[in-house]
């Protein structure tokens, strides 16, 4: 055993979980942790740099996804698997310690696509889409964000008009999530009514998609353009149950909830691919670990993912209770995003040259939750959203 081994050996369950936050997670969510952490650890870590560096989405993996229940994993009934939104988070916590993209599939397919149609859709459209996306048969995407409307959904120009019993459909969507491997999009449009979502089936004519490359984030995720072009609809395509933009932030808000837990995943692993670096990797003939600047980056790190983790399940209790505030998951996406974030940048500092390589982590998150910290409600839109809340005065414009 070497020097650098007995330093890491009695430090490892303290640098691991320090304030012993898995006391705070009951058994079953503790199980569902691990079996998605092997899943990640088997499935995952060995391939990641593979689809990274050629820009690949791991197809492969969708049925896998829905084999472990969680394609709509915190939707009920329609073969899903029903569980908490606690539940939730850990899962898009031990996926996002893979890769932020793998998250992203999960984010895009459950909390976009499959909770507009079991929030809004008719009983016969959830019976018709849910159970097939649920298994991993269907994909699904979520158009909301235009060439022209990112931060100001409002503003999108895509609409749609009634055409006798039906609808007809034009317009563009941009930084669509899955939109070239979906099956179905549900997109907003205005209409003379106000904005409705519509379910569109991706081989309706009109309907194209292309993935926006190169791109130097989410590389083994895919993010596209769709052209919409007098797309003909059935007058029962269009979601009943949501008029107005409340329809889809509602949506946004369910994403936005799993992506402050998934910061957090990258984060710890950033950080845990770092530790193990300084306590292996000697310089001055002493592990780097033992360098006083090395230890404010580790102590700097634990400090903000505990604190990160402890805001993620405040925040799902609230919203396993059925109390969570949209601005309250404003402040754990902009607090764990932006936390995430430094935590990769700095234990890439610590891998040296080898930190730009893919052989690590670090800068790998980092790159991807440049596109975290954009989508779903730039960190500018969430410190509005809680400077309103706390103010009571809208900033936006
Ligand atoms: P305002 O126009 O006044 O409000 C419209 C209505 O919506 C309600 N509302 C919400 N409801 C539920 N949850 C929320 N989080 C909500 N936020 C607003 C609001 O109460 C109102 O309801 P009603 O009944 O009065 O009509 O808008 P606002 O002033 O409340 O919001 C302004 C602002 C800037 C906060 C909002 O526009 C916003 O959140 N902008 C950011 C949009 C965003 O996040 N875009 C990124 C989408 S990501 C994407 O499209 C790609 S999907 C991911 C992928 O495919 O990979």
């Amino acid at each position: 055993m070497t020097s650098t081994a007995r330093v890491a050996e009695p430090l490892a369950a303290q640098a691991l979980d320090y304030l012993n936050l898995d006391n705070l997670f009951t058994t079953e969510e503790l199980a569902l942790r691990d079996r998605v952490r092997a899943f990640v650890d088997e499935r995952v870590r060995p391939n990641i740099a593979d689809w990274y560096a050629t820009a690949t989405f791991p197809r492969e993996l969708v049925k896998e996804f829905a084999a472990l229940g969680l394609l709509g994993m915190h939707l009920k009934g329609y073969g899903c698997a029903g569980r908490s939104a606690v539940e939730y988070g850990i899962a898009a916590m031990e996926l996002e310690a893979g890769d932020s993209g793998i998250r992203t599939f999960v984010s895009v397919q459950g909390s976009l696509a499959m909770s507009a149609i079991y929030k809004f859709g008719s009983e016969e459209q959830k019976q018709h889409w849910l159970p097939g996306m649920a298994a991993g048969d269907l994909i699904g995407c979520f158009g909301l964000t235009e060439p022209t409307a990112g931060s100001d959904p409002a503003n999108m120009v895509t609409e749609a008009v009634r055409d006798g019993d039906g609808w007809v459909l034009n317009g563009a969507k941009r930084w669509i999530g899955l939109a070239t491997i979906a099956d179905v999009a549900i997109i907003w449009a205005k209409t003379a009514d106000g904005i409705r979502g519509f379910i569109v089936p991706t081989s309706t004519p009109g309907f194209t998609a292309t993935a926006i490359e190169p791109k130097l984030s989410m590389r083994a995720s895919i993010q596209c353009d769709i052209s919409l072009v007098d797309i003909r609809l059935p007058g029962d395509a269009v979601l009943p149950g949501a008029t107005g933009l409340k329809g889809p932030f509602s949506c946004l808000n369910e994403a936005r909830y799993g992506i402050m837990w998934g910061a957090m995943g990258a984060a710890r692993d950033s950080y845990e691919t770092f530790l193990r670096y300084a306590l292996e990797r000697r310089q001055f003939e002493q592990p780097i670990a033992s360098f006083q600047l090395t230890q404010q980056k580790l102590v700097d790190m634990v400090l903000e993912i505990q604190k990160g983790v402890l805001v993620a399940l405040q925040t799902g209790r609230l919203k396993d209770a059925g109390t969570l505030r949209p601005e309250q998951i404003s402040f754990g996406k902009l607090n764990n995003v932006r936390e995430a974030i430094a935590i990769c940048r700095t234990a890439r500092t610590i891998l040296g040259g080898n930190g730009i390589t893919l052989d690590y982590s670090p800068l790998r998150h980092a790159d991807n939750l440049e596109s975290v910290r954009t989508y779903e409600g730039t960190d500018e839109i969430h410190t509005l959203i809680i400077g309103r809340a706390i103010t009571g005065i809208p900033a936006f414009g």
